[in-house]
């Protein structure tokens, strides 16, 4: 890395101190970039890196509740406001007892290479609490959301910031955050995305993240000559995106026989297909946050407290959450013949761990390119949105699938460009940054 580089991430260090991820997600990104410096000193000049690393707004907020035994309850709320040069602040919403702002400024700082990518006009945000919706009833999701609400929603609007989902936050949670801002406001718009389909959702967006990542891989195999026909494949976590992850390896000929959660993995060498494929929705549904209950449901091993990357297969794809693979969990991987890791979860791999998948020289791919489909089919709602039109299933499928093609040749031939075919992570940093680089000079020192 260059001095200037190397100056800059140490100048984030020492500022935002206690950020540890938000620290990887920078240091991540400006390796990539020091090639694009020489070849566009303005970027320099007009100190575009020093102000991406530096959210354009960071609200954080109280949010008051009463609990089912009428006891008091308080949670810290956040909306970072990273980046609008190309459209309005855009990304999801977390729910987790691990959430912080180091890893709320994480996340939005990846936002805004990730909706650069995905060709739609979307700045980047992220916001979310650190409430943890495990073991809460149905009532006391809904006076949370209510009261997280009752705070954010002078803070956005359709075309100022439209927040959607992530961990702990799925449709029935934008259900009730949406029901409070319409009648706090008296407006009826699309300034969340992942609603229901009777009130402006989009089709095909509870499975858009998934089916993204799984297009996204099938590219990356195709460039090998390969597909997921008769492939093994491990996937961690048991939410929203490895749902979908599961139902488009199993129509592409795959096989998915791992499924994980804070509690352990489980093994299903038949795979996890047909009636097991809606019981990942119930378990969600269940607020218990754990996967045991399905190794006991359908009889198949459970182990506990491990994560599923010991088990021999062709492709991994983590859906769960940041740094879950580790330098030894890479080595076990490819060890056991791993050809392909395609990241579902927003930096589910450490620096160090996609360092030993690159130097094997697998294919990797980086979530900000690989799980773009979520927030592009969030794009896609907010263009139905605004036509008060909705598109049919086929025709959002076929957007999404078109969305994801172009990302993976945006990495491809940018990494070529750039002199390191096959970089995914270098492709998809440089694609993301450089529009977004392009309207900052636009729009002046703003
Ligand atoms: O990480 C992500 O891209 C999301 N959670 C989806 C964001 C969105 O606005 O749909």
């Amino acid at each position: 890395m260059s001095e200037y580089l190397k100056n800059l991430v140490a100048d984030v260090k020492a500022k935002n101190p206690s950020e540890p991820e938000f620290h990887q997600a920078v240091e991540e990104v400006v390796a990539s970039l020091e090639v694009v410096l020489e070849r566009h000193p303005e970027y320099m000049a007009n100190k575009i890196l020093e102000r991406l690393v530096e959210p354009e707004r960071v609200i954080m907020f109280r949010v008051p509740w009463v609990n089912d035994r009428g006891e008091v309850q308080i949670n810290r709320g956040f909306r970072i406001q990273m980046n609008s040069a190309i459209g309005p602040y855009k990304g999801g919403l977390r729910f987790h007892p691990s959430v912080t702002l180091g890893i709320l400024k994480f996340l939005a700082f990846e936002q805004v290479f990730k909706n650069s990518l995905t060709t739609l006009p979307m700045g980047g945000g992220k916001g979310g609490s650190d409430f943890d919706p495990k073991g809460k009833s149905d009532s006391e999701i809904m006076k949370f959301c209510q009261s997280f609400m009752t705070e954010l929603f002078r803070h956005i609007g359709p075309n100022t910031d439209v927040p959607a989902g992530d961990i702990g936050v799925g449709g029935r949670e934008i259900g009730y955050l949406f029901g409070q801002y319409k009648k706090l406001k008296n407006e009826f718009t699309g300034v969340l995305t992942g609603k229901g389909q009777n009130w402006g959702g989009s089709l095909i967006r509870p499975e858009a993240t998934g089916f993204g990542v799984v297009y996204f891989t099938e590219e990356m195999l195709k460039t090998k000559g390969s597909s997921f026909e008769g492939k093994r494949v491990a996937v961690s976590g048991f939410g929203n995106v490895a749902w979908g992850v599961v139902q488009k390896v199993n129509e592409l000929g795959g096989k998915v026989v791992t499924l994980s959660g804070p509690d352990g993995y489980i093994y299903d060498p038949d795979g996890v297909s047909g009636d097991k494929v809606n019981y990942m929705l119930t378990l969600r549904l269940s607020n218990k946050d754990a996967i045991e209950d399905y190794s006991t449901k359908y009889n198949v091993e459970f182990h506990a407290g491990k994560k599923p990357w010991e088990v021999k297969v062709d492709i991994a794809i983590p859906s769960a959450t940041q740094n879950e693979i580790y330098p030894e969990d890479a080595e076990m991987l490819i060890k056991n013949g791993c050809q392909c890791v395609c990241e579902a979860a927003n930096m589910p791999t450490t620096n160090e761990a996609v360092e030993v998948f690159q130097n094997a020289g697998i294919l990797f791919a980086p979530g900000k390119a690989a799980n773009a489909g979520g927030v592009a089919v969030s794009g896609l709602e907010m263009a139905q949105n605004s036509m008060r039109y909705g598109w049919t299933t086929e025709e959002v499928d076929n957007r999404l699938k078109m969305i994801m093609k172009d990302i993976h040749a945006t990495c491809v031939n940018t990494a070529e460009k750039y002199g390191v075919p096959g970089d995914y992570v270098l492709g998809a940093n440089i694609g993301g940054f450089i529009k977004v680089a392009d309207s900052m000079l636009d729009q002046g020192v703003v």
